[in-house]
């Protein structure tokens, strides 16, 4: 099978296998609801360092970390500011409303962006009726907008703008490191320009589990009480850890090639008659065949018995993710199949 569907199917390799073999042989495991797993400190340290914040907190998923982030720093009742098309709306449960007591104001951005004058015409002000507009959170790169990149330049403009307006700034930066490298800047350059970051180590950089969390000192320790009261306070939890520090280290400089290899899907995929693609600039490649009067269903079920799995991205469109397990000669062997299949209906 060629597994298009997401960068987090991705196994881990035989060297973070290794790793927490290693940590367990050096006795580092510990109990990390005491803060007494060494993996863990070590993880949590080598995060803020790369992200350039005071502190870390490492997370069961980028939905718990995004949580977390969110929980520590709104109140319930207040209103917060999503993209309209972000993962936190989309994707994760509602738990802001349930569990944050947040109500959202949702923008239909540029490419996943809210751009600073767009900001500033929809926060509202103070006034009798309103409730207290207390944060907005950016999706770096964007998911449902086809793995768009925010610039630098762009997060400075927004992080300048909800200053000006008294807004705190998260990221939900699942796939942060995929923006740094397609602009050639390190993660930590996007980071500065936000009050808490969340980041997974389970996405293309193909750790099994984990997400991490970055800020202050003094956000992280509103995080690390509000993951132990989600269920996240975990213990020897080294043993996955260590699999993270090793993704973090060795794994960030080769999404290029995953990059490389959207590109190449893309282009191949764009030949093909009633095929649209929008121009992929990370890992995540989003199309449509509107025109053929094709469901994305009938095209997934009609894929999957051809051997390559993609995602729904609503009634016509697809998402197909490149990852460690996407080669070259798969994207080939996608594109004629994808081609096979559009000609032979
Ligand atoms: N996204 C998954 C699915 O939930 C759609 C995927 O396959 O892409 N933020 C962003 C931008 C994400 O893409 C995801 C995962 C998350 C947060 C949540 O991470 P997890 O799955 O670890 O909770």
């Amino acid at each position: 099978m060629i597994d298009l569907r997401s960068d987090t199917i991705t196994y881990p390799t035989e060297e973070m296998m290794q790793a927490v073999v290693e940590a367990f042989r050096r006795g580092e495991f510990g109990d990390d609801v005491y803060g007494e797993d060494q993996v863990v400190n070590k993880l949590e340290e080598r995060a803020a360092e790369i992200m350039g914040k005071e502190a870390a907190l490492f997370v069961t998923s980028g939905t718990q970390g995004n949580l977390v982030s969110l929980l520590s720093q709104t109140h319930p009742g207040d209103e917060i500011i999503l993209e309209a098309d972000s993962h936190i709306y989309w994707y994760e449960v509602g738990g802001f409303a349930r569990i944050g007591g947040l109500s959202v104001r949702r923008i239909a951005g540029v490419n996943g962006y809210i751009p600073p004058e767009m900001l500033e015409k929809e926060v509202r002000g103070v006034d009798i009726h309103f409730p207290k507009t207390t944060l907005v959170a950016v999706e770096n790169t964007h998911n449902r907008a086809g793995g768009k990149v925010i610039t630098k330049d762009q997060m400075k403009a927004l992080y300048e703008k909800t200053k000006e307006l008294g807004l705190a700034v998260h990221t939900d930066g699942a796939r942060i490191f995929n923006a740094a490298i397609a602009q050639g800047v390190p993660a930590r350059d996007l980071a500065q320009y936000s009050d808490s970051v969340m980041f997974c180590l389970s996405k293309g950089l193909s750790a099994p589990i984990g997400s991490m969390v970055v800020g202050s000192s003094e956000f992280i320790k509103k995080a690390r009480k509000f993951r132990k009261m989600l269920g996240g306070g975990m213990r020897q939890v080294g043993i996955i850890a260590a699999a993270g520090l090793w993704a973090l280290e060795h794994m960030v400089d080769r999404l290029q090639e995953d990059h490389d290899n959207a590109k190449l899907l893309a282009q191949g995929l764009s030949k093909i008659e009633g095929i649209h693609i929008v121009e992929p600039e990370t890992n995540i490649i989003v199309f449509d065949f509107k025109t053929l009067g094709l469901t994305s269903a009938e095209f997934i079920n009609a894929m999957k018995e051809r051997g390559v799995l993609f995602t729904s991205f609503g009634t016509y469109k697809i998402r197909a993710v490149t990852h460690r397990q996407i080669s070259k000669d798969d994207v080939m062997t996608t594109i004629e199949k994808v081609r096979a299949f559009i000609e032979e209906r």
